[in-house]
């Protein structure tokens, strides 16, 4: 993946200001490439690295990041080819069983993800699947909110990566296991909407092996000149299509070996 940066500093200080406002007063902007068609992945990164700095200067915590766009049905969902990654704050966490607020959202859908969270740091580039096994604590089920700030979810991927991989809300819960306990190829997992099924798959969808999206992760990651620390919470990528929620839903993943996380939406 080339990281090349093709914008000056002023323009990537200005459109990280077009997403910061999208994202913290909630709402729509039409995708950054209809300005700037020329528009790099690399140029993407550079607005979100903008982005992250800035969250950071106002005393939000960075607290891991997530992998986006890592499964077939995910990029079938979306018209792109090539998986993506964002960054974590503990802004975006809410707790198992919380109602969370979509009047601060756009249009806010969820996933059912495995979360690992960190035990040894990991550096890139080279990274495999082993590697990350053996740096892993443990790991759990998750249900990321995303939330395009683009009109219609309607993107590309340079505007995605410079939207933050349209993080916005993560829940951690169920039950912590280790991952020698555990196939994380073949774990199958159950989206319920109010009591109906809306999702179902297995984790193979995740590029054949959750682990090897967290290596893909690390291995972008050195493409930006970082790494990613011990206690990182890192979310896979959605193993099924991501599922719209208005107020008044209540979701709930099940996850085979892992239990459950629910949430409401007010
Ligand atoms: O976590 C994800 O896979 C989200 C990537 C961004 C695409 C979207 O907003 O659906
Ligand atoms: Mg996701």
């Amino acid at each position: 993946m080339s990281m090349n940066i093709t914008l000056s500093r002023e323009d990537i200080v200005r459109l990280c200001e077009r997403v910061e406002g999208a994202q913290t007063r909630a709402y729509a902007i039409p995708k950054l490439t209809d300005e700037y068609p020329g528009m790099t992945i690399g140029d993407g990164y550079a607005v979100q690295n903008e982005l992250r700095r800035r969250f950071i200067a106002k005393g939000h915590k960075l607290v891991g990041w997530k992998a986006g766009l890592t499964s077939k049905a995910k990029m079938q969902q979306m018209g792109v080819s090539v998986p993506s990654i964002g960054f974590l704050t503990d802004r975006m966490a809410r707790p198992e069983n919380a109602a969370i607020s979509t009047s601060d959202l756009v249009h806010p859908r969820v996933e059912c993800e495995v979360a690992f969270v960190m035990k040894k740091a990991l550096a890139g580039p080279g990274c495999t699947r082993q590697d990350v096994l053996d740096a892993t604590d443990y790991v759990l089920p998750a249900v990321e909110i995303i939330d395009s700030r683009f009109s219609g979810f309607k993107f590309d991927l340079a505007s995605v990566i410079a939207d933050n991989g349209s993080s916005a809300r993560f829940v951690g819960g169920g039950r912590a296991r280790y991952v020698d306990e555990l196939d994380l190829r073949t774990l199958g997992v159950v989206m319920e909407k109010n009591g109906e099924i809306v999702g179902m798959g297995a984790s193979a969808a995740v590029m054949g092996h959750p682990a090897d999206a967290i290596a893909m992760l690390v291995n972008i990651l050195a493409e930006l000149g970082e790494t990613l620390p011990a206690g990182s919470f890192v979310m896979s990528g959605g193993i099924t299509e991501a599922v719209a929620v208005k107020p008044g839903d209540s979701v709930t993943a099940r996850f085979q070996e892992l239990g459950s996380v629910s949430m409401r939406f007010v």
